[in-house]
């Protein structure tokens, strides 16, 4: 195996050269600035050889055999070309507390985000580069967010020591040779692209066996917003190591569209149907967990209405020559939370999966080769747990899980039996609604519109939500997690929320989105929860869509307008009426309890805050002083 293009000293030891890898004399791009990249990368890193990938399925025939070979990868007897993976039991989800917003100045990043100075993190990680692929192969991953014929395609490359990695982004992304086609523009100038940088951090020594999966203790995922830069260290799962979902399509991307005027959310986004075929398409943004994807997939309960899927994590939103909104997906699959995930509560998930052409992650292993989760119907006799232990529906020693409660399965989107024939459109779908929601218990109602654009604003900028699995730390804790972007808005919150702003101000406001707030999980004092939530959640899309169309009635409160039950569709709901009411009550003393936190969350914010915040807020503290007859 020749080098020419790689230096001496990295001319890594010769290997076997097998016929489906590139040739690395004749990297199949000219792109000057990407072959520079990859030269240095190579040279930091040492790997014994460097793949460029072309995402072609021989390809992934290949890796996903040698991840078997490997032990990473078992293959699933009961889905067709599909991948059961397990992870070191310290690197199951996102790390806040090691991912790094490196803007030049420390105000830029706010208060809401950790910071390192650039150089310093530089030289941080350089260190910690230094070698690390050794023994292993450096795969060069050229990918797109976004459909490939966007006449203005947003560019990556993928640099990652990890073949799961590889493979799980030719799912999640549009990956290899038809992305890397598009590095070269028509008139021949080369197309920008964000670099990000990806290692396990886990390097071999001559003879030294592999791990199942190798990750290291110490973790930085680390953005570079002026640079349009990504470097991840450490970890080899989900967004820590996926670098085009959430480093670029919303920390980078957020910056990005920041300066040009656009938007990048953590949204999902569905078409809906209504028996008369009106066709609205509606965003929205849950915090990790709170389910984003449970609602793209919706099997609706009102007869004659139906969803589509677009997208169940990230929209891009920008105006459209028409002045509305419009969404584009940059995703190419979901990588979603398996527990939870049933033939009742989600069918087309499952239906999506058992296609195959999926890989499963931290999930349980059935003895007959398939998977199982909780809160799947018909738990095996027994499983492999997802810490490879023998488990049995009646638990192992300390009652353990089957499934991580992070774990995920990851599959291509074209699979879904609905998705929407828009999904890979350029130009996207105009947003009639916008819904902000998030996971708490008490205080906020099933749903609540917002008055205007600056309200709706101010409701999504003090979102609050109960953490989920998906990130490493405490569950359950209630956080602020504005527009739950809290742990992607690659800038200053402040001026996030300002940028929000700007962008209603700048539209005309007959063709904004209007702007609605969901809680599928208010409990009654004994725990449960008071709306059944999946499928008889379009009974709310419904509301809001005849709101959208004036037809809809609802009660001014000091909060929104809210509906009373007699307003909402609950035609063959089987459901306490006393439930549905408490889920739609809008308590004068809950939400005045509200006030105090909302201040202290406004003061963390500090000087960068809209003082049409402040004005919200003192706006919605004299509401509260005097509600209106209806308000509970
Ligand atoms: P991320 O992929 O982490 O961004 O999560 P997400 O927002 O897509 O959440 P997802 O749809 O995967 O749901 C997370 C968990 O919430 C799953 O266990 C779901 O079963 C559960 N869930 C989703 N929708 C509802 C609902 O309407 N009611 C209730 N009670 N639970 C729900
Ligand atoms: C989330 O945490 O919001 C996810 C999973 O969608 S991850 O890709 O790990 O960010
Ligand atoms: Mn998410």
């Amino acid at each position: 195996m020749g080098a020419g293009w790689l230096t001496k000293e990295t001319a890594v030891t010769a290997s076997p050269t097998s016929e489906t890898e590139s040739d690395l004399d004749d990297p199949p791009t000219s792109h000057s600035r990407l072959l520079g990249w990859v030269r240095e990368t190579a040279e930091l890193t040492q790997p014994d050889r460097v793949e460029w990938c072309d995402g072609s399925d021989q390809e992934w025939d290949r890796l996903t055999t040698q991840l078997v070979a490997a032990g990473m990868f078992t293959r699933l007897e009961r889905k067709p070309n599909s991948f059961w993976a397990a992870s070191d039991p310290s690197d199951v989800a996102r790390v806040e507390e090691r991912t790094f917003i490196c803007s030049r100045t420390e105000r830029d990043c706010g208060p809401t985000n950790n910071w390192m100075h650039p150089d310093e993190m530089k030289k941080i990680m350089t260190g910690l580069y230094r070698g690390c692929m050794r023994g292993r192969t450096m795969y060069v991953v050229p990918f797109c967010m976004g459909p490939l014929d966007d006449p203005n395609p947003k560019l990556g490359v993928e640099i990652t020591d990890s073949a799961y990695v590889v493979c799980s982004m030719k799912i999640m992304t549009r990956m290899g040779a038809a992305a890397l086609r598009k590095f070269i523009r028509a008139d021949g100038s080369e197309a920008d692209f964000v670099p990000c940088l990806h290692s396990v951090g886990h390097p071999l020594d001559p003879g030294e066996s592999d791990v199942p999966w190798p990750c290291n203790a110490t973790k930085y995922i680390s953005h570079f917003p002026e640079e349009r830069l990504i470097w991840s260290y450490g970890s080899g799962y989900g967004g820590n190591a996926l670098l085009g979902k959430k480093c670029y399509s919303l920390r980078i991307a957020s910056v990005m569209a920041r300066d040009e005027g656009w938007l990048a959310e953590h949204m999902l986004t569905l078409k809906l149907t209504s028996p008369r075929q009106a066709v609205h398409y509606i965003a929205a943004a849950f915090p990790s967990g709170c389910g984003k994807t449970n609602l793209a997939m919706l099997e609706s309960t009102v007869p004659g209405w139906s969803v589509e899927t677009l997208g169940d994590d990230i929209a891009w939103m920008r105006f459209g020559a028409d002045g509305r909104l419009y969404a584009v997906n940059p995703e190419n699959g979901f990588f979603a939370v398996a527990p939870g995930t049933s033939w009742q509560t989600n069918p087309n998930a499952m239906r999506t999966v058992n296609r195959g052409n999926s890989i499963f992650t931290n999930v349980g292993l059935t003895g007959n080769g398939d998977t199982w989760w909780e809160g799947m119907e018909d738990p095996p006799a027994h499983a492999t747990s997802w810490t490879g232990q023998r488990w049995t529906p009646a638990g192992g020693a300390g009652g353990q899980r089957c499934a991580h409660p992070n774990s995920r399965y990851c599959t291509p989107m074209a699979q879904c039996p609905v998705i929407a024939n828009e999904w890979d459109d350029p130009a996207g779908v105009p947003i009639s609604a916008i819904l902000f929601g998030g996971r708490r218990a008490s205080t906020i109602p099933l749903v609540n519109e917002a008055f205007d654009w600056s309200h709706g604003v101010f409701l999504a900028a003090t979102l609050s939500s109960e953490k989920t699995a998906a990130a490493a730390g405490s569950v359950g804790e209630v956080r602020r997690d504005p527009m739950a972007m809290l742990p992607f808005i690659g800038y200053h919150a402040g001026d996030y929320f300002q940028h929000w702003i700007d962008v209603g101000k700048g539209a005309d406001a007959g063709k904004l989105p209007r702007i609605f707030f969901v809680n599928w999980f208010r409990r009654g004092d004994d725990g449960h929860f008071l709306w059944p939530g999946f499928g008889e959640n379009s009974r709310v899309l419904k509301w809001i869509v005849e709101r959208i169309e004036g037809r809809a009635a609802a009660a001014d409160t000091p909060i929104g307008q809210v509906p009373h039950a007699t307003h909402l569709d609950l035609s063959a709901l089987d459901i306490a009426l006393e439930d549905i009411a408490a889920a739609l009550a809008v308590n004068v003393h809950e939400w005045q309890a509200e006030l105090p936190l909302i201040e202290a969350w406004f003061t963390k914010i500090g000087n960068a805050l809209p003082s049409t915040m402040r004005d919200e807020l003192d706006a919605l503290r004299s509401r509260l002083a005097s509600p209106p007859h209806s308000a509970g």
